[in-house]
């Protein structure tokens, strides 16, 4: 039985296409199949009217080229809604816009936005195939670009539709280019009915409906419902010299190095060690019956940022990306190899991402500093044998980490769960000029969700100590700062495959072990605990990145304080309490060895 037969039989998912169609107006509807016949089929039409360009198949067979709008390059928060009956229910960190008001404004901009083009019907499942975790969504675009991206970013076509069969249970995302034109550009989440609309837009998060809008966006509130949690997390395998994996979920706003750390190649001081690729984004984590928490990444591939990805920085990244991959707003050597800043020095004859000459002396950068590259999960060689696993692997350590050049040690361990939520409610990153033009601003992004929780943050805040409370044995926690700088703003810490010494205590912690000293602010590594032999990081430097300066901190519970009350009246009075122990323990000025972790000795 092929796609349209199974189809015509989910009266659901036909009459939604049927309506859809009725009002858009598309020239033709085609219902994808995933297979790499229909791949193939789309590339060469997009290749055929310029949506896309060949790069050099010799070097990078199977990867092609999109230039995105000119003013369409990077996920538009302010154009971002959640559209619920009580704005209450959406909170102050959302923008919110009432279903009501949705349907007068934003729906009448699909009437007929489909002329001309081509309906792509889009079955999608996230998870692994044979997952009792994953969920089915449908996106419906105009954009062939998208269908190749949805290929390639979820598990597309026929294996969605046998998941579906007759069921009604299913997340609708609309999806037009729409006129592009940001005057006219929304995205709407609908998380009552589990629907998407977006229109305006061809770029990335705005028009993958599958990722930040479902997996994030309308995940999280269903996890609310059903009692777990959809994050915004890498999750990543630590296995040791023994052969011992170690599941971990990590955290961290947008350009703080989330892609390299779950790609970690150890380097030759840590051999033995090994780095196993579960998900470079998002995480969906479930109790289970044994206590502890499961996590399976819904994604099917890597949506990366291409600057600063080099051999260096992520090799694992590089080889991920050698073929079969589509390169959103990068730049072209002569030779139509893909460049980007990072790759080293310029190359003559570049071609910049809008596909004009590069003129270097102009000081602009040749690809975008937002340009991507979408690539299959599974050409990464650290790909986990456990990516598919339709249970997805238990999760010993969560780990926040954000970019600040002072105050928060390189790593430090919350003393329980709902410390840690406290941790991740506390997250901040300082901007980077690649990702925001202005440098060294403090963002507040409690569990680096602040744009893609898709309700209200106290509620949510409370349900992670909820989810915390029904465990029992729920994940260490703990924050990291890999870009604490010196007095001469360099690095004190050397970051990417180094971090692996601070996974390792980490891992060590979240096994009872692990050497510590118990601070105000959490358990923090002995001078000696952190494996720092081979690397050029003095003692004194390694005391000053485990440092905690008590007034410094005092500041920053005061700082958080604020915020936290920003958050609104459902803000849980459990973490305005947690914050004050803080600041008890600093005024009392503890530090001393940690006796223990739920009876462990340090
Ligand atoms: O700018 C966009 O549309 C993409 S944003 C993105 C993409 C992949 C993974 N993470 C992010 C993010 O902003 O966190
Ligand atoms: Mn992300």
């Amino acid at each position: 039985m092929n796609a349209a037969e199974k189809i015509t039989r989910n009266r659901a998912l036909a009459s939604w296409v049927e309506e859809v169609a009725r009002y858009a107006k598309p020239e033709r509807i085609h219902w994808c199949d995933g297979s790499e016949a229909e791949n193939e089929h789309l590339i060469e039409q997009m290749l055929a009217d310029g949506t896309l360009e060949e790069l050099n198949q010799k070097t990078h067979p199977g990867c092609y080229l999109h230039r995105s709008h000119p003013s369409d390059v990077a996920r538009t928060e302010h154009l971002t809604f959640i559209c619920t009956e009580n704005q209450a229910d959406t909170g102050p960190t959302n923008n919110w816009m009432s279903p009501a008001d949705a349907r007068a404004k934003v729906w009448p901009l699909f009437d007929g936005a489909m002329k001309g083009r081509t309906l792509y019907v889009v079955p999608y499942l996230m998870g692994p195939a044979s997952s009792p975790f994953s969920k089915v969504g449908i996106e419906i675009t105009d954009s062939a670009y998208v269908a190749v991206n949805m290929r390639i970013m979820t598990r597309m076509g026929q294996v969605a539709l046998e998941r579906l069969g007759d069921s009604a249970d299913f997340v609708k995302g609309l999806h037009s280019l729409g006129d592009l034109s940001p005057e006219r550009r929304f995205i709407c989440h609908f998380p009552q009915s589990k629907e998407i609309w977006s229109v305006g837009s061809g770029y990335g998060g705005n028009a993958l409906l599958s990722k930040k809008c479902f997996a994030l966006r309308i995940a999280s509130t269903q996890a609310r419902d059903e009692g777990w949690l959809a994050e915004h997390m890498l999750i990543l395998g630590c296995e040791d010299p023994q052969g011992k994996t170690t599941y971990i979920a990590a955290a961290f706003p947008s350009a703080c190095g989330k892609t390299n750390l779950a790609m970690l190649i150890p380097p030759l001081s840590q051999a033995g060690y090994k780095v196993w690729t579960v998900g470079d984004d998002i995480a969906w984590l479930r109790p289970g019956p044994d206590g502890r928490l499961w996590a399976i990444n819904p994604e099917n591939g890597f949506f990366g940022v291409a600057p600063g990805t080099n051999n260096e920085t992520n090799p694992n990244a590089m080889a991920s990306i050698g073929k079969n991959t589509i390169f959103t707003n990068v730049a072209v050597t002569k030779d139509r190899q893909p460049w980007w800043e990072g790759l080293g020095q310029a190359p003559e004859g570049l071609t910049d991402w809008r596909g004009n000459p590069h003129d270097a002396s102009k000081g602009e950068p040749a690809a975008h500093p937002n340009s991507r590259f979408t690539a299959p999960a599974t050409q990464c060689p650290g790909i986990s044998p456990k990516f598919d696993d339709p249970q997805g692997v238990p999760i010993s350590a969560i780990i926040f980490g954000g970019r600040r050049a002072s105050l928060v040690p390189l790593v430090y361990q919350a003393f329980d769960w709902a410390h840690g939520v406290l941790v991740g409610a506390m997250l901040s990153s300082e901007t980077t000029a690649a990702a925001t033009g202005k440098t060294g601003v403090l963002r507040r992004d409690p569990m680096a969700m602040l744009p893609f929780c898709g309700y209200n943050a106290g509620d949510y805040l409370n349900h992670w100590l909820r989810v915390g409370k029904g465990l029992k044995h729920p994940p260490a926690i703990f924050n990291v700062n890999w870009f604490r700088r010196g007095p001469a703003r360099e690095f004190l810490w050397p970051g990417y495959g180094e971090n692996l010494r601070v996974l390792r205590w980490i891992v060590e912690r979240a096994a009872g072990a692990g050497k510590a000293v118990e601070t105000p602010i959490g358990y923090v590594p002995t001078a000696d605990a952190i494996d720092t032999r081979g690397l050029d990081v003095a003692a004194t430097t390694m005391q000053e990145l485990l440092h905690i300066d008590a007034e410094g901190w005092t500041a920053e519970t005061r700082d958080i304080e604020e915020y936290l009350h920003k958050l609104g009246e459902r803000l849980p009075a459990e973490l305005l309490q947690q914050v004050q122990r803080i600041r008890q323990r600093l005024l009392a000025g503890s530090a001393r060895p940690a006796a223990s972790v739920a009876g462990r000795t340090a």
